[in-house]
């Protein structure tokens, strides 16, 4: 289905002031400063949360870059979760009863065996290590997030591949009865279930990691408890939450975002600073928390770590 899902609503945070025009927009800074205030107020007005103290077992990130972690509260509250809302600070009221108890994962495709697994069962299958990471949405919002869980390349060895296998596919839970958006029909933001994909050498890069905690405490359904993935060098929408099935397959899979707009959204969303989206700059971006913009790193800054895979692609047409 690709007849208008309204696609203008997808916001922009490019609007939001640049340092760089700072002296030139001072009148408009004027009324930009008393909505950055009055926000910031509302802002405080909104219950914090501080982080639960940790539940898990895990082995710690030195941090050798010295990143600066956004706060356990600005992870938790500035949510894209389409099937709860399309408005990032309802996602967490809304997702406060989500159920992850019981939760299995499907793993099929082109695999020697297909199976379920239980996720008790899988959490305790490998050890857990925290990752710290940069997070960039293509909407131009940034983070740095403390994750919790294991590399994917692990569970691909552990659900037994075939060599026919080049991409994998994840999907996410469909569930009508706990996600608003998924009962509102031809009106929902998106088509469920929702979709993503990697390559397989994208899904066996040591970076790629299957995300079950945040803040060393289990993961808060509103980032995509209990098992979600995060990609780092991609766009965040690459990132796919609660998911529920795992296929192997030899065709590239067709996900979500590209779906919906496929002028807009690719497949492989690597982080860009050079190639814009057609709305709006991928230069820069703002850290949550942050008044000022900074510059958008090639690969989100895993450049020596990514760049190999993508030799000799014309990152314009692939993006
Ligand atoms: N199932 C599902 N996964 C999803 C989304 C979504 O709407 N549904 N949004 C994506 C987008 S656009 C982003 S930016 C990240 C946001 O992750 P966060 O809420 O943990 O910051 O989740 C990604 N994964
Ligand atoms: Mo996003």
């Amino acid at each position: 289905m690709n007849y208008i899902k309204s696609k203008g609503w997808e916001l922009s945070e490019n609007f939001v002031t640049d340092e760089r025009f700072f002296d030139k927009r001072r009148k408009f800074l004027k009324l930009g400063a008393a909505l950055a205030i009055s926000s910031a107020y509302v802002m405080d007005l909104a219950a914090k949360e501080s982080a639960p103290s940790p539940n898990l077992e895990y082995l710690k990130d030195p941090n050798l870059q010295h990143l600066t972690l956004n706060s356990y509260d600005q992870i938790t509250s500035y949510n894209n979760f389409y099937e709860f809302s399309t408005n990032k600070e309802a996602v967490r009221p809304l997702a406060k009863n989500f159920k992850t108890e019981p939760w299995k994962v499907t793993i099929d495709g082109l695999v020697e065996k297909p199976f379920e697994v239980d996720m008790h069962e899988l959490m305790k299958k490998f050890s857990l290590e925290e990752r710290i990471y940069r997070f960039r949405c293509v909407e131009g919002w940034a983070m740095v997030v403390p994750w919790v869980g294991f590399e994917l390349s692990k569970l691909i060895k552990y659900a037994r591949p075939l060599l026919s296998a080049k991409y994998i596919r994840f999907e996410t839970l469909y569930d009508p009865k706990q996600f608003p958006d998924q009962n509102r029909g031809r009106f929902a933001a998106l088509d469920y279930p929702y979709v993503e994909g990697l390559r397989m050498d994208e899904a066996m890069n040591p970076l790629a990691f299957m995300v079950t905690g945040l803040y060393g405490h289990t993961l808060p359904p509103q980032n995509g408890a209990p098992i979600r993935l995060a990609v780092p060098w991609k766009y965040g929408f690459k990132s796919i939450k609660s998911i529920v099935k795992i296929t192997f397959t030899d065709t590239q899979p067709l996900n979500t975002w590209q779906q919906a707009a496929s002028n807009e959204y690719g497949f492989y969303a690597n982080v860009n600073p050079h190639v814009d989206h057609p709305r709006w700059s991928q230069a820069r971006e703002r850290v949550l928390g942050k008044f000022f913009k900074q510059d958008t790193l090639m690969f989100n800054g895993y450049e020596k770590e990514v760049a190999y895979m993508y030799k000799g692609m014309d990152l314009r047409k692939w993006f």
